[in-house]
Parts: structure tokens; C-alpha cells; sequence
């Protein structure tokens, strides 16, 4: 059966995207690079669409969920944890899904982990029982808690939750690490993860029943090309027939490679899409195993 509709009938996509902070400047980079461009207003909190009915909104990360679940929003960019943690409050308060992933966006990776003292010699999840464990992302960390039968206590704090073991308020934290730098100045180590998280892109639970659809589905066809291409380049070569085998084992992060015979020779021109990254060191090994004139091109824009 198909859902209900999105109530609120609009002709322009709105897209929340964090003001300043990690994610803003690589979120509006990839909707850039998805051919949308913008006219700021002067408080830069709106930026209306030019290239395309599509405008931007700036604002804190945490609210946009809630922009989305409220229909302010129709699409935002934002952590998975975030999204989750936001999703997981809504189902313990018994309110329904208001929001889904609907891409990851290759940016923003961190993991949520635990983490403990550095003198704790930690060997498994169940010596947090009966424990105290500060975290910002209460939701997360208690369904996960109620997965692994653990029963432990959780400290609520907003911030600086890596100081909260030394202050005496919690035994152990879960928090997002990237480096680990963090918990390493803290005297703490990260022992188990919770969830891998990066940026994606949220949208309402329920379809848009109007224009919004379209724009949506415009938009979602050109993150994919953009997506798709972003680490890829281009390879062009030559080889004699009685080499492929060997050259094409070389590159096994390549889209099934385009071949042409050559006029008068027994060779074949080879085009290849290598999502990976080509190296010399590369080129060299393809070189070896018989390839010739070795050109490797950067992808401007792809549409499947
Ligand atoms: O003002 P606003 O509320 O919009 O921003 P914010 O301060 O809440 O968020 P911001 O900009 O810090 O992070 C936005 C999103 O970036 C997060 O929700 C994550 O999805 C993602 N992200 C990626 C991170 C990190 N990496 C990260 N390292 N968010 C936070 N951190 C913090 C972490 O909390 C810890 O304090 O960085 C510290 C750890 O870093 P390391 O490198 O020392 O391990
Ligand atoms: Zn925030």
C-alpha cells in the first residue's frame, strides 16, 4: 500500500543544512557541486535557490530533524547520529518515525565508541553494568544498552562528556571520536563502537505530493552522479589481446572496462571508470602487465 502524502503542498525543495560547524561547508560543496546555487539573505539563515527551486536553509544540526519531522524542512543534511539519536527519543516517547536516511554522504565520519579510563582493563561491554556512562546521545546509548542486557546508568550532559569520568560524575563516556586525540588527552580509550557515523541525507517518513517530488528526485539523480564519480578517474589504454586477462585483474575497483579493436593491429583500446584511487605505483603494475599509453583522466559529471 502506498503511504499517505506530505500534507504541506510547496513548489520549492527547502534544505537544512548545518550553519557553521563540521558539516557546513562540505554540505553546501556537494549541493554546489550538484549544479544549485544560491542568493543569500542578509542574515544568512536563507538562501533562495537561483539555478533551481531549491533553497537552502542554515541552522543548527540538532534542529534539523525536527525541521523535517515539522514539515519546515523537506530534506536536510546532517550526522547519523544525530538523525538516530532524534529517531530513537521519538520511538522511546512512543511518537512515530518522522524521518528516514536516504543517502550517506561520504563526509563527517566519526564513530560513536565507549570509552573508558585508561586504567581500566577493559574486556567486555558486560563490565559496564551497574556503571555510570556519560554521553550527549542518551537515546542511542540506552538501545543499545537494552540490545547488549546491560543494565547501566545513563548521565545525561551536552557537552564535555570526555571530562566527566575525572569530575567523579561517570565511570565511563560514549561519545563520537574521530582520531581519538580527544580521549587521549583525557587519560580515556575508546573500547567498543556503538555506530559508525558520517553526513547523509534525511527526508520526512511520508512522500511529497507535490512538485517537491520531482525536485527531490532531480536532486538525488545528480548526488549520485556526483557521488559516484568523486575518488573515480577516467583510465585509457591499449593492449594486445593475449595481456587482458592479466591487465583487467589490475583493476578491480573498475566499471566493467569499454573495449575497441584497433584498425590493423591485434590490439585493443581500453576505457576504464576506476572508482579507487590510480597511483603511479599503479600505472607502473598495468604497465608491466603489457598496457600502453597509460592516460588517466579526472570525471567531471556523470548521469547513469
Ligand atoms: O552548532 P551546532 O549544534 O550546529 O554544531 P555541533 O557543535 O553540535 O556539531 P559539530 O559541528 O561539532 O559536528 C557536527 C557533526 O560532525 C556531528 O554530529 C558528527 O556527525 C560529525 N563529526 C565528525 C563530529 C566529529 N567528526 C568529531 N570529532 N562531531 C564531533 N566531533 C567531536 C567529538 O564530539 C569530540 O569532542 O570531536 C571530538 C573528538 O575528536 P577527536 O579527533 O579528538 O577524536
Ligand atoms: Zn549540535
Amino acid at each position: 500500500m502506498t503511504p499517505p502524502a506530505n500534507p504541506a503542498v510547496r513548489d520549492r525543495l527547502r534544505i537544512a543544512i548545518q550553519k557553521n560547524g563540521r558539516l557546513s561547508d562540505p554540505a553546501r560543496a556537494l549541493l554546489s557541486a550538484c549544479g544549485l546555487s544560491w542568493r543569500e539573505s542578509r542574515d544568512r539563515l536563507f538562501c533562495y535557490g537561483e539555478s533551481a527551486p531549491i533553497d537552502l536553509l542554515l541552522v543548527r544540526d540538532d534542529d534539523i530533524p525536527g525541521l523535517i519531522a515539522g514539515g519546515l524542512c523537506d530534506l536536510g543534511i546532517v550526522g547519523r547520529n544525530v538523525l538516530l539519536e532524534q529517531a530513537g527519543e521519538r520511538e522511546q516517547a512512543g511518537e512515530p518515525a518522522a524521518f528516514r536516511e536516504l543517502r550517506p554522504l561520504g563526509f563527517g565520519g566519526c564513530k560513536l565508541m565507549l570509552a573508558v579510563p585508561d586504567e581500566w582493563d577493559w574486556q567486555a561491554p558486560e563490565e559496564l553494568a551497574g556503571k555510570r556512562i556519560a554521553t550527549s546521545y542518551p537515546a542511542l546509548l540506552r538501545s543499545w544498552l537494552k540490545a547488549s542486557a546491560i543494565d547501566a546508568d545513563v548521565v545525561t550532559l551536552s557537552g564535555s562528556v570526555e571530562i566527566a569520568p575525572r569530575l567523579g560524575q561517570a565511570d565511563a563516556v560514549c561519545d563520537l571520536v574521530s582520531s581519538g586525540a580527544t580521549l587521549a588527552a583525557n587519560h580515556l580509550k575508546a573500547v567498543h563502537t556503538i555506530l559508525e557515523t558520517e553526513a547523509v541525507l534525511a527526508a520526512p517518513a511520508l512522500p511529497f505530493g507535490d512538485t517537491r517530488a520531482d525536485l527531490a528526485d532531480m536532486l538525488l539523480r545528480r548526488l549520485d552522479g556526483v557521488l559516484r564519480i568523486r575518488d573515480s578517474k577516467l583510465l585509457l589504454f591499449q593492449a594486445s589481446r593475449d595481456c587482458l586477462a592479466e591487465v583487467i585483474s589490475l583493476l578491480p575497483d573498475a566499471e566493467a572496462p569499454t573495449m575497441m579493436q584497433v584498425d590493423g593491429s591485434d590490439s585493443i583500446a581500453l576505457q576504464a571508470l576506476c572508482h579507487g584511487v590510480v597511483t603511479w605505483q599503479r600505472l607502473e603494475d598495468l604497465k608491466r602487465a603489457g598496457a600502453r599509453g597509460l592516460m588517466v583522466l579526472p570525471v567531471e559529471r556523470m548521469l547513469a
